[in-house]
């Protein structure tokens, strides 16, 4: 190869690096792979994590470099507008944010505390209690018919349990039921096939034992301040 040609190939490969001005990056597992089990195994972690989620990103950074709209914008205010964008973007994004929230709303089991004083006196008023909360949220998870998401989240100043198919949440323009969440369990078969099969409910109800009492209860006073409510 010719030293000219070797610098044009040189140029070319840096111009196209996806790593070097990438929007979005996949963010590290706040736990090790392993930290979940028994409730979640090491080997569905770092799957859903490097594989799932790590392609969303990949291909997220790919849609925005095609679409010049998108440079700069939070995967928040590209949710909000996602109805003007091609499926694959709303895929894609809707697939970042909700796992990047997923592993956050997570711990190893007997480290997740309990809802905030706040949190708990909402979720009474709103459901009765934590275990009713719980049950609806439950029901809600296991009714959603193939491939999806439930969640916990806050609209007008109150709490509310939705559930989203595919990739989408309630942060989307589409949404059917628009919100913050707080809370979200990914029932993708992914999530749980290695070690339950087809029985979501089994893992829907183990699941419980490794939610993050204290994340969500972050995340709860974040969205009530910012919706001054
Ligand atoms: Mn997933």
């Amino acid at each position: 190869m010719t030293l000219p040609r070797l610098a044009a190939l040189s140029l070319a490969l840096l111009l196209a690096a996806p790593t070097a001005f990438a929007q979005f990056t996949l963010p590290e597992l706040p736990y090790p792979a392993d930290a979940l089990e028994p409730t979640i195994d090491a080997r569905t972690m770092q799957i859903h994590h490097q594989n799932h989620h790590g392609t969303q990103v990949t291909n997220l950074n790919l849609q925005v470099a095609q679409i010049p709209a998108l440079a700069g914008l939070s995967v928040e205010e590209i949710l909000a507008q996602v109805s003007k964008h091609p499926p694959a973007v709303r895929g894609n994004a809707g697939g970042h944010y909700n796992h990047t929230l997923f592993w956050t709303v997570m711990a190893k089991p007997g480290t997740g505390g309990e809802p905030s004083a706040e949190l708990a006196e909402r979720i009474t008023a709103d459901f009765g209690s934590l275990d009713a909360m719980k049950q609806q949220f439950s029901q809600a998870a296991a009714q959603r018919f193939g491939s999806g998401w439930a969640w916990l989240i806050v609209k007008d100043g109150k709490l509310a349990i939705t559930s989203t198919p595919n990739q989408d949440n309630p942060l989307m323009d589409v949404a059917e039921v628009r919100g913050t969440p707080v809370l979200g369990l990914d029932v993708w078969e992914h999530a749980y096939y290695l070690k339950y099969q087809y029985k979501r409910g089994d893992y829907i109800g183990a699941w419980w034992d490794v939610v993050n009492w204290t994340e969500v209860s972050r995340r709860y006073a974040a969205a009530t301040a910012a919706t001054g409510s």
